[in-house]
């Protein structure tokens, strides 16, 4: 059934003429089916070239929608993260003295071919993750392009500091590149988060030695093949497939990585700390979330309910900024919860690849077994299944064994249950009344994580009040989700260390010396 090691490359090779065809959207379609169907094994890419993992094994690639294995993908060890560590550390001793101009001028044509190739890119991530097709065309690709295209302008606009000790010296600060990063990313957004480190540390002149979620790997495969037709420097980027334990643990106790760039769950965040505080590696963690989404009564309703199921059920809500917590003013409650569950019980579950589809597949069995879970666990706890709680009444035959569930709505839980707690990563959210302004920031900030919130009130100073209250990096008012990649991106308490995007990630990404020449 499978096709010859390494296939990915001859391949994708081999069929150049579906490249030149994608603006023919059914040659692209019958590409990806190809490609997705035809039992292809993705490699690793290192050095340039795509390659087989040392030991030969591969894993199960499995399509949520479907629960069938539909490719696979390399189950690689420490062996290949040495290969990728030495492609790396060749290819940085050019790639670090290579001119800013001349690195923004590869990155912006890997964000054209990005853009060029988004149909063919859309329909792998929707078949590898199980998100809509609908939503990976319109957020995940297109997100990716912009991480390349920003971080590619960026470099280019750098300002640096110079301090004059009187007439004694003259200090100025060189940003230097770091060296070789490691960069670990998860299944939930897998071309938009991976994308979002690689184009910061090779923009700022360092080599990469990257890891996608072993559970979908197929769009940073795909990126690879941009990054060759753009003529980035064999051993830039280099990706090892594989799961945690045998190539993400590597990765971050390899000596030679002296910078990881972490987003994953809070546990798996913790192990990556441990395991880079005794060799002093920067590391960057951007963690779970438990986000809470308030709603006062002034608030309007007709931005704030189908804001609040955006949020809520946004990529089967698996998205570490899904608000999973909804806490509502007492008197427009009962108001608000029926509006929501009205607005939510019109959300289409079905085959990703359907236009119509607005929520797609949980990513795993593992996952989908999770958030079940909690929905029992809610029961217990006192809650009430108001909407959804089990798997969607319909679906096509194709789909008949997939990862599926309705989007969940619970209500009558106490504050501060475990349900209320502890992060669920699927699409279950639990809505609660609140009757002051004191009493909804307690029951925000009464909680293990801080990584993003949305408040919705149309009075401007309680909106700055409440914001400045809120223990979150993140505080979107009257929106959600609304990104400006220029802002600092992050979390506190266990939702991460260090901040993502604009200078923050060119900071993180280099090495600041200061040289101070006597006068
Ligand atoms: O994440 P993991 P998973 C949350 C969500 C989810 C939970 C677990 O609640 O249920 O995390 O999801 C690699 N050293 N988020 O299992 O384990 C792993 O191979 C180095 C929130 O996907 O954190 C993958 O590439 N790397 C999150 C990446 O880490 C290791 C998005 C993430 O895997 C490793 C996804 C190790 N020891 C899940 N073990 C967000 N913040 O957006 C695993 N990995």
């Amino acid at each position: 059934m499978w096709a010859r090691k390494s296939a990915i490359a001859p391949l994708r090779k081999n069929i150049p003429a579906v490249r030149a065809a994608a603006v023919d959207n059914a040659a692209v379609a019958k590409y990806t089916d190809f490609v997705a169907r035809s039992g292809v094994r993705i490699n690793n890419y290192i050095g340039g070239r795509f390659v087989a993992p040392v030991a030969g094994n591969y894993l199960d690639n499995v399509e949520p929608a479907t629960g069938e294995p539909y490719s696979q993908v390399g189950d690689s060890d420490a062996q290949d993260v040495e290969r990728a560590v030495a492609a790396a550390e060749e290819a940085f001793a050019g790639w670090s003295r290579t001119a800013a101009a001349e690195r923004s001028r590869i990155l912006l044509r890997i964000a054209d071919l990005i853009e060029r190739d988004i149909e063919k890119l859309a329909r792998a991530e929707s078949v590898d993750t199980g998100k809509p097709l609908s939503l990976a065309r319109t957020l995940d690709i297109p997100r990716a392009a912009s991480n390349f295209r920003f971080f590619a302008t960026a470099i280019l606009h750098t300002e640096t500091e110079a301090h004059v000790t009187d007439n004694l010296a003259l200090n100025y600060t060189l940003r230097q590149p770091r060296g070789i990063a490691g960069l670990i990313s998860p299944w939930n957004l897998p071309l938009y988060l991976l994308s979002w480190k690689i184009a910061p540390a090779i923009a700022c002149g360092n080599t990469a030695v990257a890891k996608p979620s072993e559970l979908t790997p197929m769009t940073a495969s795909m990126l690879c093949e941009l990054c060759d037709e753009a003529a980035l420097p064999a051993g830039v980027l280099n990706i090892v497939h594989g799961t945690g334990p045998n190539v993400g643990a590597p990765i971050t106790a390899h000596p030679k990585i002296n910078t990881i760039s972490f987003t994953g769950g809070t546990v798996t965040g913790r192990k990556v700390a441990e395991a880079c505080a005794p060799l002093f590696k920067k590391v960057s963690l951007e963690l779970g979330g438990k986000n809470p989404t308030i709603v006062f009564a002034d608030a309007d309703l007709n931005a704030a309910i189908p804001g609040a199921v955006r949020s809520s059920f946004a990529n089967q809500g698996q998205v570490c900024l899904c608000g999973s917590r909804i806490f509502v003013e007492r008197p427009i409650y009962q108001n608000f919860v029926d509006g929501f569950i009205d607005k939510t019980a019109k959300l289409r579950v079905g085959d990703p690849l359907e236009p119509t589809t607005d929520q797609g597949a949980i990513v795993s069995k593992t996952q989908l077994d999770k958030v079940k879970f909690y929905i029992e666990l809610a029961q217990q706890e006192g809650g009430r299944i108001a909407l959804g709680g089990s798997a969607p009444d319909t679906i096509n035959h194709r789909c008949r064994s997939g990862y599926f569930l309705q989007p969940t709505v619970i209500t009558g839980l106490p504050v501060s249950c475990r349900t209320n707690r502890e992060e669920i990563f699927g699409p279950v959210v639990s809505i609660t009344p609140f009757d002051s302004e004191e009493e909804v920031v307690a029951h925000a900030n009464d909680c293990d994580y801080g990584l993003a919130s949305s408040v919705w009130t149309q009075n401007l100073s309680r909106a700055h009040r409440v914001a400045e209250q809120i223990h979150t990096g993140t505080v979107w008012v009257n929106c959600w989700l609304l990104r400006d990649l220029r802002v600092p991106f992050g979390g506190m308490k266990q939702s991460g260390v260090g901040r993502e995007g604009g200078n923050e990630a060119l900071r993180f990404f280099t090495e600041p010396k200061n040289i101070c020449i006597a006068k």
